[in-house]
């Protein structure tokens, strides 16, 4: 099939999963295309036979506001001719369903063009904060339910589109996924010294994400400091975002600066995840948790919170450990718990591992989403 993804080039969920989700229908022998305003952050190193198309939004002087939705529906009009596109997937909802809408209905008018089918999948903020703003709802509501097929991360998800978005269009549930056989443990002993040398720290705490305060990583920072407590513990935490400066402050007035380090995004997670003890991920709202799965693959027990669509994807007491946002005491009691009892790291790590291979590999969730393109196109 000839399969166009739409979805954002920035730091976050949605356009990891859309960026491998590309890469692997490469593989599958499909001709992808991937329309984004740059090249996706994880496409950087390697484009893995995906053909890029750029979007651009030219600047006018009379506008003060760009206008994405018309260049994005737009370029996706002009690639969907020329490569006579068969799907165009949209990743997050906004913008990227309302351009696919308005693509398809220009190509609709087309006397004897071919009419892609429209896929949108919705990954979180797209419905649970952003989409149900009131000034864009309802578009994003029509959008949707004008797609052809409309998939979710979670049921989670899936069930707050339905309540809160009163969307009607059947939603079905494709998880999150990884490539399992590049995501496990690769330990390399100089890069844990380097961020946890064993003469001062017992314990390295990770974590990952784009800093923004659906995350919390101010709450990150207060398990830490519980943890620091009674465990010689190190954080790092790897990622950017609105909140980066609010994150540095408060490690420095905490007298923390030893004890925490802040790395840049990492295009690649696995070296850092495989030399971690632990994971934490007490964000405020996630309908999935990419990142939680990432760190499950590479055998990094997870202590997250208990919203959205995490007990999909981390079974409390199993997999990871799960506690109300708010209760960063109960987080950091988890947290020094598996830190310390050798058995019980071990057995979480295990588990974590194999729920992330049994469950949310290329392998199982790939066909998924090619069988749902099957069904639009015959
Ligand atoms: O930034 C993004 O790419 C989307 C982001 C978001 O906030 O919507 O992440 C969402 O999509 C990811 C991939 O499906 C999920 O793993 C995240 O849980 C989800 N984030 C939230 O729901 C906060």
């Amino acid at each position: 099939m000839r399969i166009g993804i739409v979805c954002y080039a920035s730091l976050g969920g949605s356009g990891i999963v859309a960026t491998e989700l590309a890469r692997q229908l490469v593989r599958r022998s499909h001709e992808v295309h991937l329309l984004s305003s740059e090249i996706p952050f994880r496409l950087r190193a390697d484009s893995g036979g995906i053909v890029f198309h750029p979007v651009g939004t030219p600047d006018y002087p009379l506008f003060r506001e760009p206008q994405y939705v018309i260049s994005l529906a737009t370029r996706i009009v002009q690639v969907a001719r020329e490569r006579q596109l068969d799907i165009v997937h949209a990743h997050y909802a906004v913008p990227h369903a309302t351009a696919a809408y308005l693509a398809r209905e220009i190509l609709r008018t087309e006397c004897g063009g071919r009419v892609p089918a429209v896929i949108t999948t919705l990954h979180g903020t797209d419905i649970t904060l952003v989409g149900t703003d009131p000034s864009y709802a309802e578009t994003v509501r029509f959008s949707i339910d004008r797609s052809d097929a409309v998939t979710a991360v979670s049921e989670s998800l899936r069930l707050d589109t339905i309540e809160r978005l009163q969307a009607v269009s059947p939603i079905r549930v494709i998880p999150n996924f990884l490539d399992c056989d590049r995501f496990k443990r690769v330990f390399d002993a100089g890069l844990r010294e380097r961020l946890c040398p064993a003469g001062q720290y017992d314990a390295l705490v990770v974590h990952l994400s784009n800093f923004r305060p659906v995350k919390r990583v101010n709450a990150v920072v207060g398990v830490f400091r519980r943890i620091r407590e009674r465990v010689r513990a190190r954080l790092v935490l790897a990622g950017e975002g609105p909140d980066s400066l609010k994150v540095q402050n408060e490690v420095e007035a905490y007298g923390l600066g030893r004890d925490v380090e802040i790395l840049p995004p990492q295009e690649d997670v696995v070296p850092l995840l495989s030399v971690a003890d632990l994971f934490l991920l007490p964000s405020l709202q996630e309908s999935f948790g990419l990142a939680a799965l990432e760190a499950m693959a590479c055998e990094v027990p997870v202590v997250a919170s208990r919203v959205g669509g995490i007990p999909e994807v981390i079974d409390d007491g199993i997999t990871g450990v799960l506690h109300a946002p708010d209760d960063l005491d109960a987080m950091a009691d988890s947290a020094v718990h598996l830190l310390t009892d050798r058995a019980d790291h071990q057995s979480m790590a295990r588990e974590g591992r194999w729920a992330a291979n049994y469950r949310f590999c290329v392998s199982e969730v790939v066909p998924l989403y090619e069988a749902l393109y099957r069904e639009l196109v015959t």
